[in-house]
């Protein structure tokens, strides 16, 4: 069966105990954490917080560095994209740590012709050569197009990892993304599922599931199907407030796939 985790957007070293103790006794697996530098967390203080709730660091987002502070792999300015591998290898080294995958989200940046899209090659290359070295995985998420201009479905995704060859590099998909660019949800998990490596489940509203239409069960039946045992990791516009998310999250979670 899946194992379930939640993303905590990383405040502070409280914050996050609090949370991960709540999570630990509503039965959750992993907390996966979005953390915008990781070179100002202590890798050892996390491991601590994830060890004492008995949870498991499943991922780490890098988004953050993109939305909060504009950088990404494939910026004009070269300063930038150094900046964004800096930051994805201070990534690989906290997952290090705690025995996590990397998310290429929305850092891999917006593209504007044929240069943009190499930039990105080339860095993915050097990121995920570091990331092999180090024994972490790295995981490239197709995002729909109202938040990023390109690798907006599965099948672009899925295409363009292969087409780079790398053996550290799988798919992270999103329900939420893909209720927005997937011509069948289901169909796409079947087609592309020797790369999923990992799951971010949100309602078609974003919130936690239950909270809008999106068809969970069938989503699982065919997770199920291709035999996929990661974690299934609620990604959430955490309203009312991110504690009645995670309850509500693992509550409906216990009414279908428990
Ligand atoms: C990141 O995992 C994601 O899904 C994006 O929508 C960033 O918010
Ligand atoms: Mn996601």
């Amino acid at each position: 069966m899946f194992k379930v985790s939640f993303v905590i957007p990383y405040e502070n070293y409280e914050k996050l105990e609090k949370y991960a103790s709540l999570m630990s006794s509503l039965g959750y697996n992993g907390v996966e954490i979005g953390i915008k530098d990781p070179s100002l967390v202590d890798p050892k203080k996390i491991k601590e917080i994830a060890y004492k709730f008995n949870l498991i660091v499943p991922a780490l987002g890098t988004g953050r560095a993109f939305t909060e502070d504009g950088i990404s792999l494939s910026n004009k300015e070269k300063g930038i994209r150094d900046t964004a591998v800096e930051r994805l290898i201070s990534h690989i080294e906290l997952a290090k740590e705690l025995s996590s995958m990397v998310i290429v989200g929305l850092i891999r940046g917006n593209v504007y012709d044929e240069e943009g899209v190499n930039y990105v090659k080339d860095l993915l290359r050097e990121v995920c050569n570091y990331g092999k070295q180090k024994d972490v995985r790295i995981l490239l998420e197709p995002i729909n197009r109202y938040e990023v201009n390109w690798l907006n479905t599965i099948e672009d995704t899925y295409n363009f990892i292969k087409e780079l060859k790398l053996e550290n590099l799988g798919l992270l998909i999103d329900t939420f993304h893909m209720n927005i660019e997937e011509p069948s949800i289901s169909s796409s998990i079947f087609r592309f599922k020797d790369l999923i490596w990992h799951v971010h489940i949100a309602d078609s509203n974003r919130l936690y599931p239950g909270a809008g239409h999106i068809d969970f069960k069938d989503i699982f039946r065919v997770l199920s199907s291709i035999g996929y045992n990661g974690f299934i990791s609620a990604e959430l516009i955490n309203k009312p407030d991110i504690e009645t998310a995670i309850t509500k999250t693992m509550k409906f979670l216990n009414g279908i796939i428990f």
